[in-house]
């Protein structure tokens, strides 16, 4: 059965379905899908670059730029054009892609933008996708920020509706979903995505992907992030004082690449990129992952606040798994998709 459009109008009950099917026929549905999307080998690789760090005023439960935990980061400025563009140039010379510029902000001020637009400007003239993750957004900054060639915008709804209050207190989902709409109502690419192994439920999995895949479009990339414990935080210090769900709710390595499966197959052509966590997760893990359908991965050393594969590690692992980077922009992808 083939689909021109993929569908937004996936219900939980049938996104239970899919995460209960039996491995095997889960891989093969995802595989399926990706296959009729995508080259099957390849994957885009982007690069992270904090351009503000630490101090933020927002209370994200697994954070470790928010002001109201202990975590030992620093609040800096935002950083100099010059240096995000030698940056982003030395990212392009190791092979990345695509480079993410991320905000510890709730939101950006007005007298930021020109600083950001030429930011923009800057690693778009090197030849690299643009993606910026700096919080809400107004539609003045939506707009000056899509004049100015950004091509993605990266804000996450993190999880579910219903466990989100357990997650972040100072900013709604409401809110997430109306900067999500500014910044398509600008004809900027969204990438939206979220965490897991926060403590929800599968059912928050099963409530965070439906939310994603019924979006009015589904996002061009979907980072699926496995929790970086932070010390000092509370999701962090949860996970790593060794809380668990319900055995039917545990996160291992299996229901996070189940979780990636499930992502491909509702949102056939986004970009499903393996995000953070890779650091702590093993190369059969993420391989898994890789055979999911996830087709994208953050590279270097660094991610914003926190470590990520060194570049040997990963060259290795992408050898050995026969992995190329992908040749067409992410957002081109063929007109035949599978119906799930
Ligand atoms: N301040 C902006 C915002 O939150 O909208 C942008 C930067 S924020 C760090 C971007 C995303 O990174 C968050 O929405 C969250 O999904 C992810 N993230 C942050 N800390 C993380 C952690 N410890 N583990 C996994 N993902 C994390
Ligand atoms: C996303 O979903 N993951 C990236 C990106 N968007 C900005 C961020 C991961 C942050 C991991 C924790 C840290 O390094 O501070
Ligand atoms: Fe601030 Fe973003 Fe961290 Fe939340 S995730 S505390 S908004 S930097």
């Amino acid at each position: 059965m083939t689909d021109a459009i993929p569908r937004t109008d996936w219900t939980r009950a049938e996104a239970a379905a899919l995460f209960d099917l039996p491995l095997a026929d889960l891989m093969w549905r995802a595989q399926t899908v990706h296959r009729a999307n995508f080259a099957a080998n390849e994957v885009q690789f982007s690069t992270l670059l904090s351009i503000k760090t630490g101090g933020c005023p927002e209370d994200c439960g697994y954070c470790s730029q928010s002001a109201k935990w202990g975590t030992g980061v620093k609040a800096d400025k935002l950083i100099d054009v010059d240096a995000v563009v030698a940056t982003a140039r030395a990212a392009k010379a190791s092979g990345a892609q695509r480079f993410c510029m991320g905000a510890a902000w709730r939101n950006p001020r007005d007298r930021d933008v020109p600083a950001l637009v030429a930011m923009v400007e800057g690693v778009r003239a090197t030849g690299l996708e643009t993606c910026m993750t700096l919080g809400m957004l107004s539609d003045y900054q939506a707009g000056a920020l899509a004049a100015a060639g950004l091509d993605y915008y990266n804000h996450n709804l993190d999880t579910s509706p219903e466990h989100y209050g357990e997650i972040i207190t100072t900013r709604t989902y409401d809110d997430r979903l109306a900067t999500l709409a500014r910044v398509r109502d600008a004809g900027i690419n969204v990438c939206c995505g979220g965490i897991i192994g926060m403590g929800e439920s599968r059912a928050d999995r099963i409530g965070l992907l439906v939310a994603l895949a019924t979006l009015p479009a589904h996002p061009g990339s979907v980072p699926i992030n496995a929790l970086v414990p932070i010390a000092g935080t509370p999701r962090g210090d949860a996970l790593l004082a060794g809380e668990k769900p319900a055995p039917e709710d545990v996160v291992d390595g299996l229901e996070f690449v189940r979780t990636v499966a499930v992502a491909r197959v509702m949102m056939p052509r986004s970009v499903v990129r393996l995000s953070a966590g890779r650091e702590a997760m093993s190369d059969e893990t993420q391989a898994l992952c890789l055979l999911a359908g996830a087709n994208s991965l953050f590279v270097g050393s660094r991610l914003l606040t926190t470590a990520n594969p060194e570049a040997d590690r990963d060259a290795a692992l992408f050898a050995r798994l026969g992995v190329v980077p992908m040749t067409a922009p992410a957002q081109v992808v063929p007109a035949v998709v599978v119906a799930a």
